[in-house]
């Protein structure tokens, strides 16, 4: 299957525009920007996206490619532009995960640590996607396998960006194209966990962060009447009612025109109690046919107080995923192509009532309020030779909580373990991972999975679950053969 979406995008998908018209476009640039200099509200003088977006309380970002971080003009041009970043890679599932339980952090810190060094918001991207998953998500996975595969990738991704993320694509694409209002794209989560796995993927996130915005995220779904539109509006409204965590819908924007019930759109989302945000735009095209689009893209989300911020999905045509439709903001060499100055325009021209106000701010269900004190079961000193195990609140809410546990070797290495503990008030775990359970009345006995029994003397590994009932921290033991 192709990676790449917009063979169904490919309706709207237009213009590969001949080079000789972007340049006749960008030659009429200076004309433009004299023109439209004069009609500025005196107050809105910002002079690059992310000041002008910040002015009405938005954010301005872009896709980041670490690939690209030697490219000074590359990084001097988001520095002084954009203040928001999507890594447009390094955050999926198969880059960042690409053995079980064991992350390669590395290129999406290179993009984190920059863009919060400059005081850049970060969107995560993206938790559960169909497309670049690691090679160890196979068809041979049981469901309860996949499920907590999916439940360890989500937690530990979102604890280790905790605090620097703002809001998590949690999950992306899962709608069908074609067919009936409300289908789901075949995947290996709806084969094996059924169209319910969106729901557990956002009930996991939120178990593992209860201060971040969790949206999701799909392209072709724009257009307010589409199949594939109301497919995910009804799924919002149904998580809404039932209080299942959603904070935002995600439009990617890849096109060639905003449909002309964009705006319309944006409004009967944000209707439903969520943020919008435009999160991968790309218009293909040049000169003032592309930006016209741009600006009818940035005054839509401007019109509408819960769209709180746009990101286009790349800086410069030259690296973009689509660059022979010349979709971006700026040329090959880093100009400043027309649509950059509509675009500046219409964000300067949005009016401080459009502006995301702190009643947009997301309900957080009652089930989602973090405890106060996370609180831990008494540390015991490994056994020579052995192994201990400590057991963490991470989450609690009404309800539920999410707990870690760590587990020790001693002065000589493990290999293989089981810990035990018991629950002392009708506690019952709903999903674990990273180890095996079985149950016997209120005492759980937990062992190692295939790839995580072997622990260096002095070493640890740690497995966590999702449990029922008040959060609670026994003592547990372990032992290793
Ligand atoms: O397809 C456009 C976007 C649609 N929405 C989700 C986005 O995550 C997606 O981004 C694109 C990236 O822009 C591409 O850069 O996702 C593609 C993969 O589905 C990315 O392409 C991949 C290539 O397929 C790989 O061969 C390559 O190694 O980029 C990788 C890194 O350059």
């Amino acid at each position: 299957m192709s990676d790449f979406p917009l063979s169904a995008g490919g309706a709207r998908r237009p213009l590969s525009g001949p080079r000789r018209a972007l340049t006749a476009g960008a030659l009429g640039v200076l004309g433009v920007v004299t023109a439209l200099a004069a009609t500025l509200p005196a107050n809105a003088a910002a002079s690059t996206l992310g000041a002008a977006a910040a002015q009405s309380g938005r954010y301005f970002g872009t896709a980041i490619a670490a690939g690209h971080l030697n490219d000074s003009t590359y990084v001097a041009t988001w520095d002084r532009e954009f203040n928001s970043v999507t890594a447009e890679n390094e955050m999926k599932w198969g880059p960042i995960e690409p053995s079980r339980n064991s992350f390669n952090w590395s290129q999406a810190d290179q993009i984190v640590n920059h863009a919060v060094g400059q005081g850049m918001k970060v969107r995560g991207h993206t938790l559960v996607w169909h497309a670049q998953l690691p090679s160890w998500i196979n068809s041979g996975m049981s469901a309860s396998d996949l499920r907590s595969a999916m439940t360890n990738h989500i937690t530990q991704v979102m604890n280790h960006y905790k605090g620097k993320v703002f809001a998590w694509d949690v999950v992306n694409e899962a709608f069908n194209d074609g067919g009936a209002v409300g289908t789901l794209r075949d995947s290996i989560f709806t084969q094996k966990l059924g169209n319910g796995f969106i729901e557990e993927a956002f009930r996991a996130a939120r178990a593992a962060d209860p201060n971040v915005k969790l949206c999701y995220n799909d392209y072709n779904i724009d257009d307010a009447n589409a199949n594939k539109t109301r497919g995910v509006y009804n799924m919002v409204k149904d998580f809404k009612a039932r209080g299942v965590p959603i904070d935002c819908v995600g439009l990617q924007s890849h096109f060639g025109n905003p449909p002309s019930n964009y705006q319309q759109n944006i409004a009967q989302f944000a209707a439903l109690g969520v943020d919008v945000q435009i999160t991968e735009l790309d218009v293909g095209g040049s000169g003032s046919t592309q930006a016209d689009a741009y600006r009818r893209v940035t005054q839509a989300c401007m019109a509408v107080s819960r769209c709180t911020g746009i990101t286009v999905w790349g800086i410069t045509d030259k690296y973009s995923w689509r660059s022979g439709d010349t979709p971006l903001l700026f040329d090959g060499n880093y100009n400043k192509k027309q649509a950059y100055n509509s675009v500046l325009d219409a964000l300067n021209a949005a009016t401080p009532n459009t502006s995301p106000s702190p009643s947009a701010t997301p309900t957080r269900s009652p089930s989602a309020s973090p405890s106060a004190s996370p609180s831990a079961s008494p540390t015991r000193s490994p056994l020579p030779g052995g192994c201990s195990a400590t057991i963490k609140t991470i989450n609690s809410w009404g309800g539920g909580f999410q707990s870690e546990v760590t587990v020790q070797a001693g002065s000589s290495a493990v290999n293989g373990w089981t810990v035990k503990w018991t629950w002392p008030g009708g506690q019952s775990i709903s999903s674990l991972w990273n180890g095996r359970q079985s149950v016997s009345g209120s005492s759980v006995t937990v062992t190692n999975e295939s790839y995580n029994g072997s622990i260096a003397a002095g070493g640890s590994t740690t497995f966590g679950f999702t449990a029922n009932g008040t959060a609670a921290t026994p003592t547990a033991t372990c032992t290793s053969p």
